[in-house]
């Protein structure tokens, strides 16, 4: 008798509809919800020819033992890659792939969004108009950086970081950026200088970060860095918690050796550490950058394409290994 098994694509989480009505019309859907513990998404995983992943689901060892030997590829929901262990992946001949490019503008625009907000301390501001403490017009009160004549340091020229300082650019910032490869691309377009990342926190007024997270990467912004950013500089953060050290962060907010923060992400989502709950000068976001229209179908789609492509045989859009 043929098998005619269709073939299953395990949701550790949620998908949206752009991403998982195609998948239904193709092949069996099992999903795990948007709280599913690590429990019961091991419990899913059995038989899966296909894993969609977030970055809030590890994907190591363990988890691809669970899925089974059928298992061909893992479709992560993001650009960033950082929950998935790409050796085990590759030892077991599972295809990985992300979602970038659709997530580019709505990311970098976020990050513009988040320079400003911390730049002009408008957390501040409208918690104390909130709270009820704004007593009037105060030409000394909240007073903060223009980006028009300011030093923007990019950390990480990639595609987000390109956009994000074209942005800057185009606002009248002077663009300096830190990356393992040079962009003569980049500099040709803008002016933009290459600096090593210590000569980049002090020239900059505002140091963006746009690196993936890695074993090298982890807390690249710690105390001494943060010195050097120094105390009317800004730090926006929409990159990955672990590359800045928070207590750190949360240590020079308090004591004012830094100006202010923005950050959309954190170290252990989706927890926040309470300290920069507290912190003077800090915008807080809940892991946002991705969140427009057009992104999220995007990505959603994006996780749809790679799958289909995989599982009929074909090369993915996206593949990361
Ligand atoms: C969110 C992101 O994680 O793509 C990434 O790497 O960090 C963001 O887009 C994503 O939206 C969660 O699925």
């Amino acid at each position: 008798m043929v098998n005619s098994r269709r073939m299953l694509v395990v949701v550790a989480r949620v998908l949206l509809p752009a991403g998982l009505d195609p998948l239904r019309d193709r092949f069996e859907v099992r999903e795990g919800g948007f709280d599913a513990t690590r429990d019961r998404v091991l419990e899913i995983a059995g038989g899966a020819d296909a894993f969609v992943a977030d970055p809030s689901v590890p994907v190591d060892a363990q988890l691809l033992e669970a899925c089974g030997d059928g298992l061909r590829v893992v479709a992560n929901f993001a650009v960033g890659y950082d929950n998935v262990d790409l050796d085990a992946c590759k030892q077991r001949g599972v295809v990985v792939t992300n979602t970038p490019d659709v997530l580019t503008e709505a990311t970098a625009e976020l990050a513009l969004a988040l320079t400003l907000a911390a730049g002009r301390r408008m957390s501040d501001a409208e918690r104390d108009l909130r709270a009820g403490r704004w007593r009037g017009w105060d030409p000394a009160a909240y007073r903060g950086i223009e980006i028009r004549g300011s030093t923007v340091g990019v950390v990480g020229m990639g595609r987000i970081g390109h956009r994000y300082a074209r942005l800057a650019h185009v606002l009248g910032a002077e663009i300096v950026y830190a990356g393992p490869t040079a962009k003569p691309e980049v500099e040709n377009e803008m002016g933009a200088r290459r600096l090593e990342l210590d000569g980049l926190l002090e020239a900059a007024d505002i140091v963006s970060l746009h690196a993936p997270a890695t074993a090298e990467t982890r807390h690249l912004i710690g105390a001494r860095e943060l010195e050097l950013i120094g105390a009317d500089g800004v730090l926006v953060n929409t990159a990955r918690g672990t590359l800045v050290d928070s207590d750190a962060l949360a240590g020079a907010l308090e004591a004012g050796t830094l100006g202010a923060a923005g950050l959309d992400v954190y170290e252990g989502e989706p927890e926040v550490p309470e300290r920069l709950l507290a912190a003077p000068r800090c915008v807080l976001l809940p892991h946002i950058g991705s969140a427009t229209v057009p992104s999220r179908d995007g990505m959603a789609r994006a996780v749809a394409d790679n799958v289909i492509t995989v599982l009929e045989g074909r090369e993915p859009p996206s593949r990361v290994v």
